[in-house]
């Protein structure tokens, strides 16, 4: 049996208040695990802002300051700067946002933080919409997803613009460490924000988190579900440093996006036509990071 490499500690106590299953919430404890204790977190209005509890209670054993839905990125290079400044260069500073404070209202602050070279964690925990308020579309909602505002009727509407790669956004930035992650790979993913903490500078890591509410799913399938973003190349695994691309997964056979597909509320109503135009696009993208891991690591 392979050996686990998922350390012990926890820094996450008993009691949040997310739903049942919640994939932000495993990304959490898992980031937490990878990080230690000497860490501060920032976090804007999303569902992240409500998981911990009302104080005194508090499911986080870290500091954590709530900042304004848009200002993630500025906030995280302010209390970085002020942490130099007294000397404590050693405590990890990490901005912690859904995919709609990273992907639509919060991304020219992290432009920004990222364009000034901070060292900081921004992580984006995705599940795929603007949860907290309603289920509404955001820019990384996937193609073919219904939502609050993108509902269907006799029109058809529902969400056909391609979900927006803020990870390869990153990589524009030309900032030292850039990865994707999910939950059903907890070594993957604790790997890869320990390989982060090892690098100066601004790192970005976005975790795709499964939402049994917003996704319309049973909750006992988030584990299932984010494996199967992985098995058929929806949400491929890997991470870019300093430029280079490695894919740390890469399923032998990947599996039919109808898989995916089908175990989703979301995409009920999607015809065959429809999720034969969604496992196009899915195998264009495959084909593109094959491309640009092959071409970044050429001598
Ligand atoms: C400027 C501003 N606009 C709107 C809101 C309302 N609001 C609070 S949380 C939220 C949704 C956050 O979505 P996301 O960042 O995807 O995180 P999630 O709720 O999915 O965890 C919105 C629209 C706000 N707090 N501030
Ligand atoms: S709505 Fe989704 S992301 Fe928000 S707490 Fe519930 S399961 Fe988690």
């Amino acid at each position: 049996m392979r050996k686990l490499t998922i350390p012990e500690e926890e820094y996450m106590l008993p009691g949040h208040t997310a739903c049942l299953g919640c994939g932000a919430t495993i990304a959490m404890r898992y980031v937490l695990k990878a990080l230690g204790k000497n860490t501060i977190l920032s976090i804007p209005a999303c569902c992240w802002a409500v998981i911990p509890g009302v104080y005194p209670r508090r499911t986080l054993q870290v500091p954590l300051l709530y900042t304004a839905f848009e200002v993630t990125g500025a906030a995280i290079s302010g209390i970085r700067e002020a942490l130099n400044a007294m000397g404590k260069e050693d405590v990890n500073v990490v901005g912690f946002a859904g995919d709609g404070g990273t992907a639509d209202i919060g991304l020219q602050a992290l432009s920004g933080a990222a364009e000034r070279g901070h060292n900081i964690f921004y992580i984006m925990y995705d599940n795929e919409a603007y949860m907290n308020t309603g289920i509404q579309r955001s820019g990384s909602t996937p193609m073919g997803a219904w939502t609050t505002t993108t509902p269907g009727g006799k029109r058809r509407m529902y969400k056909w613009e391609p979900k927006k790669s803020v990870a390869e956004i990153m990589v524009a930035h030309h900032i030292p460490y850039v990865a994707t992650v999910t939950i059903a790979y907890p070594e993957d993913l604790i790997a890869k924000i320990k390989r982060a903490k090892e690098i100066k500078g601004p790192k970005f890591i976005q975790i795709l988190s499964p939402c049994p509410t917003g996704w319309r799913y049973s909750p006992d399938k988030t584990v299932e579900i984010s494996r199967l973003a992985v098995q058929t190349n929806m949400f491929p695994l890997y991470e870019v440093v300093k430029g280079t691309y490695r894919i740390t997964v890469k399923p032998k056979n990947p599996k039919p996006i109808k898989e995916y597909l089908r175990l989703q509320g979301r995409f009920r109503h999607l015809t065959d036509e429809e999720i034969e135009r969604i496992q196009k696009q899915v195998d264009e993208n495959w084909k593109e990071l094959l491309k640009k891991e092959k071409c970044t690591n050429e001598e």
